[in-house]
């Protein structure tokens, strides 16, 4: 027996977990780790089922390779030598915008995702790079950047130290938290009204969250922009603004506020007008408050503009970088993703639709377009990691069929799903338990400042490769290089590269040192590990990965300081209260005040023992609480006359589903989880439990304007029993 402590790498929380381990190495049972000062022991049944989900029979172990409908078993070097001559083939014939690239949900997590992420973008040469951000937080990314000058200045809440939390479109009760890492969130909240604090929940639906709240308000999907609006208004109208930071624009944005009343927007988001108002009052008077909004904000067609008003809603209340209120997170590691260089985005289009690129991106919601669409420039090879679009994408089924018409398709992920189906190679990471772990992404994200590595359990065998030399190789491999050159010179250059800038920016604790010098004193087991102690090592804090080893419980770096001026790269220098992109918008969202809203909308609804797509094969998981169910507030069941079944339609497409009427969902709204519909045999446990794809019918022509995000809430949709 012994114990071994490890980052659950599952969702946003990465709660430090505390394993026992058989003498085969077999996991006996999960805890908290209750040493951990972030997570302090807290744990979910994910979390709980992770020696599960790490020893699921149906994960694949070797490379599969596709002979028309039969699956066969290949060793690495045939794997890269198929994936070579399949790439070189598509870049032969129509070159290389005909490449696509997909990073789904997990490779924000992994340490191969974040060292390869922009190796590989940089060695396909396209336009047509895609990721899971522009199905969830783009519009984040894009009203930060606009803001800020940084799209990854993304202020979180001060959890433990605010007096009032407005939450909008979020149910950490059951997510846990997202673009917030906040273990264990029901407990921040239950301390906040401890402390004589308040809890305001807007959603569509009385969540576990709103039950632990103060109030809960109906807000009718997708209006959270008037909602806000409102708020914003009657901070100007009362007299309530206090700005405490350096900002341009706030005569400009009380101009655009003009119209949205609290009257004017009441009948749009069906929040009466009074409780806008005293929204906007409490907000105003309480000693310091924070506005959080996640997917039910996000995912909706005006998400960059709901997201915009969150931070201007804290600016103006005097709650932006200062404690109690929203603020930054500093990261034990250097910030290489922070350029310094003011945001941009639009500075190419897709070819069908022409929709903006963000961040380097295009929009998932437009993938299916680009491969079915002939032409210069049409998508005929797919590389994807970690992603199950399938599912996961708006209408989900059309993109499978587009997988289809593929070329060619790889892809990097550990099981046979709906979506790698349609691959000529699957190419398996190892065991979670097998792999290393540092979270770079979520620490810039946390509400106290945190770091904590776990060092892999398992060693790999002998026949396994690492996710990142995985990468690696399909890196080499689009750099023309051929199947065959090691993983590791990569990570030396990529490790090179990175310490030659750091050893040239001023201020830098590398600063002036010699990068082969520097390199020799790294220390770790693999190329993401060399990274991270090279990152630590530049990093605010002083650190290293011989710190972290020794620290397996984590380390505390302290409550939230304010540093906003430090992250402000906008051209002005000041934070940009109304900029143009953003007031462009709002002339569209103007004309929404007089359309009447439809009569039913879609929204979705997160599920404590699932995560997206991809836990549903995990047998302590499966069963329990979780059922692919229509919730239905009971007059609209009565009025309809839905039973036991019933047939949704959308524009996109329909699936007929059982019918759970509940009061805990608001009249004209209609809740159906996503995640659902596994048919892949592969997976025994998935496939058999049933269930429908929601996103048969979230619709995919729909998006955020400005930064293409897809809208999975507040989708139009007629219902009928069947
Ligand atoms: N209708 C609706 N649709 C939604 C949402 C919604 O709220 N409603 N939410 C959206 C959101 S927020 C997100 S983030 C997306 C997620 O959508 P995706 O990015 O497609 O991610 P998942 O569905 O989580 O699928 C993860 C895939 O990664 C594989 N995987 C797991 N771990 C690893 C690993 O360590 N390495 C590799 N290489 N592969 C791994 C899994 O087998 C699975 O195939 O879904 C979106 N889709
Ligand atoms: N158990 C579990 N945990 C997860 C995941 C999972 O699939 N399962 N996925 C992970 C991922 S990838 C992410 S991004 C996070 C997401 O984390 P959250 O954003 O907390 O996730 P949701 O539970 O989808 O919460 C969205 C809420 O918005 C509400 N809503 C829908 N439309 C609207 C609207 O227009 N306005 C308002 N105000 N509310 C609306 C919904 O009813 C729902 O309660 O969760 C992560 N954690
Ligand atoms: S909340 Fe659950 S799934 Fe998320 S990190 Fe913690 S244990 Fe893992
Ligand atoms: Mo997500």
């Amino acid at each position: 027996m012994r114990t071994a402590y490890r980052t659950c790498p599952i969702c946003d929380a990465i709660c430090g977990l505390r394993l026992s381990l058989d003498n085969d190495g077999r996991v006996t049972s999960v805890q908290g780790d209750a040493a951990d000062p972030l997570s302090r022991g807290f744990l979910c049944a994910k979390g709980a089922s992770l020696g599960a989900l790490d020893a699921d029979p149906d994960r694949l172990r070797v490379p599969l390779v596709r002979k028309g409908d039969e699956w066969l078993e290949v060793s690495w070097e045939e794997a890269f030598q198929t994936v070579d001559r399949g790439l070189g083939a598509v870049i032969d014939e129509h070159g290389r915008q005909a490449l696509a690239v997909y990073f789904g949900n997990p490779t924000y997590h992994t340490m191969a995702g974040f060292m390869y992420r922009t190796p590989l973008t940089q060695s396909l040469g396209s336009r047509h790079v895609y990721s899971a951000a522009t199905i969830d937080q783009m519009p984040k990314h894009v009203s930060c950047g606009l803001m800020f000058g940084d799209p990854f200045a993304v202020a979180v809440p001060d959890l433990d130290r605010t007096d009032y939390l407005l939450i909008l479109g979020a149910n950490p009760a059951v997510s846990n938290g997202s673009l917030c890492v906040a273990p264990d969130f029901p407990r921040r909240l239950k301390a906040i009204r401890r402390r004589r604090g308040k809890v305001v929940v807007v959603d569509p639906r009385r969540t576990r969250t709103a039950d632990l709240a103060d109030e809960h308000v109906f807000v009718r999907p997708g209006t959270d922009a008037f909602l806000l609006f409102g708020i914003v208004h009657a901070l100007f109208a009362e007299d309530l603004v206090t700005v405490d930071v350096e900002v341009n624009g706030l005569t400009e944005l009380r101009r655009l506020a003009a119209d949205f009343t609290a009257r004017a927007v009441e009948k749009v988001c069906g929040v009466p007008a009074a409780v806008i108002s005293r929204l906007a009052r409490e907000l105003a008077a309480a000693p310091s408050a924070a506005v959080y909004g996640r997917i039910g904000t996000c995912t909706v067609e005006f998400g960059t503009i709901t997201q915009w008003l969150v931070d201007v809603i804290a600016i103006l209340t005097g709650n932006f970088d200062r404690p109690g209120g929203l603020m930054f997170a500093k990261t034990a590691h250097a910030e290489i993703f922070r350029t310094g260089v003011p945001y941009t985005q639009g500075n190419w289009h897709s070819r069908v639709r022409e929709l903006p690129e963000t961040m380097g991106e295009l929009p998932v919601a437009t993938l299916a377009d680009e491969i079915e669409t002939p032409g210069e420039g049409q998508v005929h090879a797919l590389v994807t990691v970690a992603g199950n679009l399938a599912l996961s994408a708006p209408n989900g089924p059309r993109l499978a069929a587009a997988f289809g018409e593929l070329d060619f398709m790889v892809c990097v992920d550990p099981y046979l799903n709906e979506t790698t189906r349609h691959a000529d190679v699957i190419l398996p990471p190892p065991r979670i338990l097998q792999t290393p772990h540092y979270d770079f992404l979520e620490q810039t994200i946390a509400v106290r400042n945190y770091t904590r590595f776990s060092p892999a359990i398992h060693p790999l065998e002998p026949n396994q490769l690492s996710e990142a030399e995985i990468m690696a190789k399909l890196v080499l491999i689009l750099s023309g290089y051929g199947p065959d050159v090691p993983p590791a010179a990569l990570d030396e250059q990529v490790i090179g590269a990175i310490l030659d800038a750091m050893t040239r920016i001023p201020g830098s604790p590398l600063a002036g040192r010699g990068a082969a010098e520097v390199r020799d004193g790294l220390r770790g087991d693999s190329g993401p590990e060399l990274l991270l102690d090279a990152l630590l090592k530049s990093g605010p804090y002083g650190l290293s990965l011989a710190h972290l080893l020794d620290k397996p419980n984590g380390v505390d770096l302290g409550p939230l300081r304010p540093r906003l001026p430090e992250l402000v790269c906008t051209e002005s220098g000041r934070v940009e209260l109304a900029p143009s992109a953003l007031t462009d918008d709002v002339a569209r969202l103007r004309e929404r005040l007089a359309v009447p809203a439809p009569e039913f909308v879609l929204i979705g609804r997160r599920q404590l023992r699932s995560n997206n797509s991809w836990l549903h094969n995990v047998r302590p998981l499966a069963g329990g609480s979780n059922r692919c169910t229509l919730q239905v507030n009971p007059a609209d069941a009565a009025r309809l006359g839905l039973g036991g079944r019933a047939l949704v339609r959308s524009a996109a497409g329909e699936v007929e589903v059982p019918v759970e009427p509940s009061d805990t969902i608001m009249p004209g709204v209609v809740s159906l989880p996503h995640g659902w519909g596994q048919t892949e045999a592969a997976q025994q446990v998935a496939s058999a439990k049933g269930g429908v794809n929601v996103n048969a019918l979230t619709d995919e022509s729909v998006v955020d304007t400005l930064s293409g995000n897809a809208v999975f809430n507040g989708v139009p949709i007629s219902i009928r029993p069947c």
